[in-house]
């Protein structure tokens, strides 16, 4: 996988994100790769082209709903807190390792849009169920329009496994990833893969789970030291929540909460923090382990803000990656550059080869990677044929010479009539050789260069 560069922040007082300005970044990540496809090693332009398709899937489901996926290790209690948020203890929870094979899913409230998105999620019938009858009265309103999964482990001896969750994961608004006391400095953390899922993200929450575990004095140690990992592995701004699946969170409420920071956009207002910002647990029913990430998650679900915002995150990371290809204008360089370099070769075919590769190394002066590749491989394509057409245009204008003899008499006689003739043949061959510049090098170096230019329009 490519290195991935860490998520920018999105800055506080930004423009609300909304389904147009999605689509706005959708049209712009297709229009540059309309102008570059045929130019760009199609590896290159592998994250854009899967980022707009998706968004485009997403953005044509509910926008009501927001699939929030609990996912990581083996045994961290990931189906216990699927059983524990719904109550409905459907996700088989064991001692064996790994238990869940297959996501199980549940919708809070409107079922019809929620079946859509898990049609499109690939979630089995079987492993649906829905959340919130009229017996809930308004306690499930918070998470009304949520649909959790419960994905199967990603560290697994079974391989499927890991290929169902990484399929899932990149479909899902919201990352809910869950860890333990024991696992949370395990290998998913430092070998980078948290850091390369979170990168592009805009919903991400690493949950402490099972720190019922823990004595109320190691609780700020073990969140401490997480805080820390997740900090030195560039996900400074994904929130950090101690939950129990099972019983209560040692400590005072909110207390066990190490520096969460926003994943979803809260807009700046006086007064104490709300929101995501603020995790005391305070006015949401439930043991107090649930009702922390609850209070994480209530917030995203109801505003309807974490679809869109995974979506314009990703699409700005797409873009953003694609930014790298267009730094840099492309400069205008004169054919007559290549015309006199292929005059003066004289039909020599190194020499004419060298003149091709001068031309492309000037074309594509100052343009990043992979531009001066694509620049060359343009130029170089008709080489082969071009000695020939070369040969062809210098006999044409020697033609137009030959069938005004009479000039050439004259010239012999007369210098200044010598002189002008000379300058006529010169011109005569300049334009003959410039056509075939033109059809066999100039053209096609264009075409990358106009590519090239149309998508950094579209960028900026
Ligand atoms: N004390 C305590 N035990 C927990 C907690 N969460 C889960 N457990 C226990 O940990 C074990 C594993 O829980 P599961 O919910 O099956 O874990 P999982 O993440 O779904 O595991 P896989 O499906 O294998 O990926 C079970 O014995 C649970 O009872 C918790 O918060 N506190
Ligand atoms: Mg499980």
């Amino acid at each position: 996988m490519s290195k991935r560069k860490a998520r920018i922040p999105r800055a506080a007082d930004a423009p609300p994100v909304t389904a147009s300005s999605v689509h706005a970044k959708i049209d712009t990540v297709r229009a540059i790769l309309d102008a570059v496809h045929e130019h760009v090693p199609s590896d290159r332009l592998a994250v854009a082209r899967s980022t707009s398709s998706r968004a485009l899937a997403r953005l044509d489901l509910s926008l009501s709903h927001t699939t929030v996926a609990l996912a990581g290790t083996t045994g961290s209690g990931k189906s216990s807190m699927f059983n524990a948020f719904t109550s409905l203890d459907r996700s088989p929870v064991s001692a064996l390792r790994p238990t869940t094979a297959e996501a199980y899913a549940c919708v809070w409230g409107d079922k019809d849009g929620g079946e859509l998105l898990l049609d499109w999620l690939g979630v089995q019938p079987r492993r649906r169920f829905v959340r919130e009858s009229a017996l809930d009265g308004n306690d499930e309103v918070g998470l009304r329009g949520m649909v959790l999964l419960d994905l199967p482990d990603v560290d697994s001896i079974q391989p499927s496994h890991r290929a169902e969750v990484d399929r899932l994961l990149d479909l899902v608004d919201v990352v809910v990833w869950v860890t333990d006391p024991q696992k949370y400095a395990d290998l998913v953390v430092h070998d980078g893969y948290l850091r390369r899922l979170a990168a592009t993200r805009g919903g991400f929450i690493v949950a402490l789970n099972q720190t019922d575990r823990l004595l109320p004095t190691s609780l700020p140690q073990v969140a401490g030291d997480l805080r820390r990992l997740l900090d030195d592995g560039d996900l400074g701004e994904v929130p950090l929540v101690a939950t129990s699946a099972t019983d209560e969170v040692p400590g005072p409420p909110g207390a066990a909460v190490a520096r969460p920071k926003a994943t979803f956009r809260t807009k700046p207002g006086p007064g104490p923090r709300t929101g995501p910002l603020a995790a005391s647990g305070v006015g949401i029913a439930g043991p107090s382990g649930i009702r922390q990430l609850r209070e994480l998650l209530e917030p995203a679900v109801v505003g309807r803000r974490a679809v869109l915002e995974r979506l314009d995150t990703d699409l700005s990371y797409a873009l953003d990656e694609l930014g790298d290809m267009f730094a840099g204008q492309a400069p205008a360089v004169s054919p007559s550059v290549l015309v006199e370099g292929l005059i003066a070769a004289q039909g020599v075919k190194e020499k004419i080869t060298s003149s091709v590769d001068r031309y492309a190394t000037l074309s594509s002066a100052g343009l990043p990677e992979p531009w001066p590749e694509a620049i060359a491989e343009a130029a170089r394509r008709r080489l082969s044929e071009l000695p020939l057409a070369l040969e062809r245009a210098g006999e044409r204008a020697l033609a137009f010479d030959r069938s005004s003899g009479w000039k050439r008499a004259m010239g012999a006689v007369l210098p200044a009539v010598g002189k002008k003739s000379q300058e006529g043949r010169d011109r005569r061959l300049r334009s003959e050789y410039g056509r075939v510049a033109e059809d066999f090098v100039v053209g096609p170096v264009r075409s990358v260069v106009s590519g090239y230019s149309a998508a950094r329009a579209a960028l900026s």
